[in-house]
């Protein structure tokens, strides 16, 4: 009997130290991905637009690269949807560490780091490889550095798309057809006042509210690249689509920098490199959805039209003097820096 108690108390003080070993082990697995069997690192990376949509695909693209290349060590939870805010609530959740991962388009994030207003000056980018030349160089991974005083960390810039013009009331061919049309902007100062400009009476919203105000009517009309408008099904609430292609809007991956800084180099190199890689994956995609959904658009019933090079050239002059009085309050020096880099990209 007392032999029988010895063997179960040694069996119990073994399972006990077993136990205090495990937790050891847990404490010190933060900052390094050397603990196999420790508590993994969870990223709740969260979008605004839902699960079709190229921006979701990468984000999956990234996740799988994440947890392949650290062996589990951090995990990677996707919401779409905005199922986790809009990309203002969701860059203020970064800055509070509660959520790890956002991309959102440059407008609203101006209203953290204003420089990033230097993408959606209207006209700006002639193309996308333009486009990906510049933001790729020095000037726009100077720009991503600006983002560390806003406790976020700019990993790579993702495509939007060149945006395009939808509304309910009218076909839209000239500046004069903007006149009183009711146009949801992004919730950025430069975009309301070029909208004002153009003679539409702009309202900013963030976007997961937008089909409900299109379908209530509370406005008229929003602009988007096409995959968006197919892939959110606008063209339920929409009739007519013109291709103003009036900003080319870059997404940035952003990552909580209380998170970043919580990581080892290796996993910090881990996470740049995916977010570049899916990146590139992302703006692949989203190029052939871009080409692809005009004419679903259209097979969807929307009436398309097509604006003239003179019609074009008439909206740019009128958004001219809007675009120098941002150039103060973005920056000189990043606004000139911006376009010489996109003279010198298409030497
Ligand atoms: C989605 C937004 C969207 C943007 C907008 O979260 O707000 O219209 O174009 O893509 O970032």
């Amino acid at each position: 009997m007392k032999k029988l108690a010895m063997v179960l108390s040694t069996i119990l003080l073994i399972a006990m130290l077993a136990a205090c070993g495990n937790s050891n082990e847990k404490a010190s697995s933060n900052g390094g991905n050397e603990s196999a069997s420790g508590d993994a690192k969870v990223i709740k990376a969260g979008i605004g637009l839902n699960e079709d949509h190229p921006q979701y695909k990468g984000l999956l693209k990234f996740k799988e690269i994440v947890e392949e290349k650290t062996d589990g060590a951090i995990k990677v939870e996707t919401y779409h949807s905005g199922q986790l805010g809009d990309d203002r609530s969701m860059t203020e959740a970064l800055q509070l560490g509660t959520q790890e991962v956002t991309i959102p388009s440059t407008a609203p994030l101006a209203n953290f780091v204003p420089d990033f207003s230097v993408y959606d000056i209207p006209f700006l980018f002639p193309n996308e490889e333009v486009a990906d030349t510049v933001l790729d160089s020095d000037v726009g991974q100077d720009l991503l550095k600006k983002l560390e005083s806003q406790n976020l960390v700019g990993l790579s810039y993702w495509e939007n798309g060149f945006r395009d013009l939808t509304n309910s009331e009218h076909p839209v061919a000239t500046m004069d057809d903007f006149d009183g049309l009711k146009i949801r902007t992004m919730e950025n100062d430069l975009h309301l006042d070029a909208f004002s400009a153009l003679g539409a009476n702009p309202t900013p919203m963030a976007f997961t509210e937008l089909f409900t105000a299109l379908q209530q009517g509370t406005v008229d009309g929003q602009e988007n690249p096409y995959a968006t408008i197919y892939l959110q099904k606008f063209y339920e609430v929409q009739d007519y689509v013109s291709n103003t292609h009036h900003i080319y809007s870059p997404f940035v991956f952003l990552m909580s920098k209380s998170f970043y800084d919580g990581l080892s180099e290796d996993q910090q190199k881990i996470v740049k490199d995916a977010a570049v890689e899916a990146g590139k994956y992302e703006r692949k995609l989203n190029r052939e959805a871009n080409e692809k959904y005009l004419q679903s658009l259209q097979d969807e019933g929307m009436e398309y039209t097509e604006i003239t090079p003179e019609a074009r050239e008439e909206m740019v002059k009128a958004v001219a003097p809007v675009i120098d009085e941002y150039k103060s309050q973005i920056g000189e020096e990043t606004v000139d820096k911006v376009y010489k880099a996109i003279e010198d990209a298409q030497k």
